[in-house]
């Protein structure tokens, strides 16, 4: 992309209603803007990331054998009647009437309306196991919308159902998607904790939040330090193996960590005082294994081996992708902007041509396009009329983790200057090789 021809509303000065970082960056680099409160319109630079995060959601879903699908963000409001929640949800559902007076809402997940999808087509045990999820607009008419993506009244989640017929099948495909999301995260460049939370109006109380350390994190967690060393990589996962998913499980929940919620101080106080930590975290995704409480109110049964009808056991897994962009950027930007972890970037990297016009500066910058472009790259090319200065900025505010610079004076020694966004370090290169190790670098990933 030409940034001539691109549009990237970036803003000059700080935006007073941004309090923490991430809104002010994703302000700035044009990414966002607020049409409503806590409603956002994603102007394309946000968008591609938002896509970027999305499609590596959906690859280690599939991974695990989960089946993606789409809901709609409208339900009719009966279904929530058959649950229960159409009145305990309170007012952070949104209401609406059409025009035949139907109660519709929007929903704010979609327990039931995966439950009367399964209940209407399927009947025996043999079609078990199933997880269906997708990845659809959510609206909470949150009290406080606030810190721009996170917490917004319209957001985008992943939401994946299970169902099974036993309560160990359904603890395995709980822990399937701890696994699952332990890798998306990590290629996110994140490191998100599995924490002991609370179930909320989603119920159960086996569940775990996962969260990202930050400062600026709504939630108050305590955990053992030791959980920071984990990592966990790029491991082959057999995701039918009970025991390997297991094992994924008790290794990255032994330690203590758990939310306000669920905290105990006194089982805290046994984790060496050396190790005890209270931070701050956002809450990036969250799993849940609630057993038969919607499959018993919305009669969603299969036969079993025996021929008895009964209630299948569900679990709900969510992953918050919009709140995603905010809590990539609260832990990796620095005072000049956002520095984007190669798995989610807008583009691969950019290319700064420091004269424009001059005919071998504007060829050099051509040549590497093309290049890049042929490997399947995607560069920003900054081609403005504009001085090197400000064109650095630009590459800075919006987070490319490497740039091309190309300039007269290296051309006439054959070489383009390499930057990390992330390091800082620049080396001298012929273009040719600039491309290849950008290229490595993203085949590496
Ligand atoms: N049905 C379950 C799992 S599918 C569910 O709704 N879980 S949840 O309530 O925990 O939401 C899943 C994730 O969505 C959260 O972990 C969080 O990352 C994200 N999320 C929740 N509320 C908001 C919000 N107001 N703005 C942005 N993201 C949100």
């Amino acid at each position: 992309m030409r940034l001539s021809r691109y549009f990237l509303p970036v803003l000059k000065e700080n935006p007073a209603e941004a309090q923490i970082v991430s809104h002010r960056l994703m302000l700035r680099a044009g990414m966002i803007k607020q049409s409503s409160a806590g409603i956002y319109s994603w102007l394309p630079l946000g968008y591609k990331v938002l896509k970027n995060i999305e499609k590596i959601v959906h690859e280690e879903q599939v991974k695990a054998g989960h089946i993606p699908m789409l809901m709609p963000t409208l339900q009719s409001a009966d279904l929530w009647r058959e649950s229960g929640r159409y009145d305990d949800y309170g007012q952070e559902m949104l209401r609406i009437k059409d025009r035949h007076d139907r109660d519709m809402l929007y929903g704010p997940t979609n327990e039931e309306l995966i439950t009367d999808i399964f209940r209407s087509h399927v009947n025996s045990y043999k079609d078990l196991p199933l997880t269906l999820y997708h990845i659809q607009w959510k609206f909470r008419d949150e009290v406080r919308p606030r810190f721009g993506v996170m917490r917004g009244r319209e957001f985008l989640m992943k939401d994946g159902y299970n169902f099974d017929l036993t309560k160990e099948d359904a603890l395995h495909a709980y822990n399937r998607h701890l696994v699952t999301y332990l890798r998306t995260y990590e290629r996110m460049g994140l490191q998100a904790i599995p924490m002991r939370a609370d179930g909320g109006p989603i119920g159960g109380d086996y569940t775990h939040e996962f969260l990202v350390l930050a400062e600026t994190g709504e939630s108050e967690v305590f955990y053992d330090s030791e959980i920071t060393d984990l990592k966990f990589g790029s491991r082959d996962i057999d995701f039918d193996s009970v025991e390997e998913c297991q094992a994924v499980l008790e290794e990255f929940t032994s330690r203590y960590a758990r939310t306000d919620e669920t905290h105990d101080e006194a089982v805290f106080n046994e984790v060496p005082e050396e190790r005890r930590r209270t931070a701050r975290g956002i809450e990036v995704g969250q799993i849940f294994y609630f057993g038969t409480k919607y499959s018993e109110a919305m009669n969603a049964t299969v036969v079993d081996n025996e021929g008895n009808k009964v209630p299948v056991h569900m679990g709900s897994h969510g992953i918050g992708v919009s709140r995603l962009l905010g809590a990539i950027i609260e832990a990796s930007h620095d005072e000049n902007g956002i520095i984007w972890p190669e798995g989610v970037t807008p583009f691969h990297c950019g290319i700064v041509n420091l004269k424009q016009g001059d005919a071998e500066a504007d060829a050099a910058c051509d040549a590497l396009y093309k290049s890049l472009t042929a490997l399947g790259l995607e560069p920003l090319y900054d081609d403005r009329n504009e001085r090197a200065g400000g064109k650095f900025a630009t590459m800075d505010l919006i987070g490319l983790p490497w740039r091309i610079t190309v300039g007269p004076r290296g051309l006439k020694n054959g070489v383009v200057e390499l930057t990390s966004r992330r390091t800082g370090e620049s080396e001298e290169l012929p273009p040719e090789q600039a491309v290849e190790k950008i290229a490595q670098i993203y085949a590496s990933l």
